[in-house]
């Protein structure tokens, strides 16, 4: 029976961490400000964005919400970029994804200061990332490394299977776990023998987004199984992209949802935009 790695354990310890590093900040007179801008009424994003909310207040950050209306324009979003991006006090800008249909997310993203993209979605920092020389790591990708790190896991040559190959998800998580000399396969939806790729796996990271997709005879015995999805499964419960019950009697160790990857999101985001309130005020 597998471990469970508790994200709500691991995430309160990185909060922690930031906690006592921001009281160091303000000690100094800085303190850390997140600017999150969230468009029309997404009720999955609406509680993303509290939860956000919450641990900037935990962790002794400012935080500005922008809730806009669902018929906001390309360039009153755009504006509203632009104007955070010249605001001192803001350390760090995040535009909750997904947008309404009419806006362009790849404009918003190239729109927001490399340096206070926190979300680590610009081009520039997407480079970066791929040479190794960054200054933030995205979210999600972070937080399941963070996991991985909490229990000593070690990834150097392991055979790692990501399955999903978004740009928020998939690819940099398979970044993530080359540059610690895993051996990476991303597998997607045309992917040709997708069972037997991921019965190889040591490492495997679901992040597909269809509830319960990841079955036991998909799984090594043995594998860590790391689960990036949220899903409503027939009953309105959430769940993860991995059939937990199935999984978890063969993992040696899996991480649950809710209660998993999802605070370790947040939970990364904070140490995001503490490092950016410190490369803003000592660089
Ligand atoms: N720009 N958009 C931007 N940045 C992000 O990093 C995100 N993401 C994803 C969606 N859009 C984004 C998030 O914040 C997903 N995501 C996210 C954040 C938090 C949680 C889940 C996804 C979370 O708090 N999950 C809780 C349960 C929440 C619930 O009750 O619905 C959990 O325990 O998994």
């Amino acid at each position: 029976m597998a471990k469970i790695i508790s994200g709500k354990e691991v995430s309160a310890k990185v909060r922690a961490e930031v906690k006592a590093e921001c009281e160091q900040l303000k000690a100094k007179g800085i303190h850390p400000g997140l600017a999150v801008i969230i468009v029309g009424d997404d009720p999955a994003s609406r509680v993303y964005v509290n939860n956000k909310k919450k641990a900037c207040a935990e962790v002794g950050f400012v935080s500005e919400e922008y809730a806009l209306p669902a018929e906001t324009t390309q360039e009153e979003l755009l504006a509203l970029v632009e104007q955070l991006n010249n605001k001192p006090e803001i350390n760090g800008i995040l535009c909750q994804l997904p947008l309404p249909k009419h806006l362009d997310e790849k404009a918003v993203i190239n729109a927001i200061s490399p340096m206070k993209d926190v979300d680590a979605f610009h081009p520039s920092n997407v480079g970066r990332i791929m040479i190794g020389d960054y200054h933030f790591l995205p979210c999600t990708p972070a937080g399941v490394m963070e996991m991985v790190h909490s229990e000593g896991i070690e990834v150097s040559g392991k055979n790692c299977v990501v399955i999903g190959r978004s740009n928020i998800v998939g690819k940099p998580m398979a970044m993530l776990l080359l540059h610690e000399n895993g051996t990476v396969t991303i597998c997607h939806s045309r992917t040709q023998n997708l069972k037997e790729i991921c019965s190889n796996a040591d490492i495997l990271v679901a992040a597909v987004g269809r509830p319960k997709f990841v079955k036991a005879d998909m799984v090594k015995e043995g594998a860590v199984v790391l689960d990036v999805g949220i899903n409503r499964d027939e009953n309105g419960k959430l769940c993860g992209d991995v059939d937990f019950d199935e999984v978890a009697p063969k993992a040696s160790y899996i991480t649950p949802v809710p209660g998993g990857v999802g605070p370790m999101t947040i939970a990364m985001l904070m140490k995001n935009t503490l490092k950016a309130a410190k490369i803003q005020n000592f660089h």
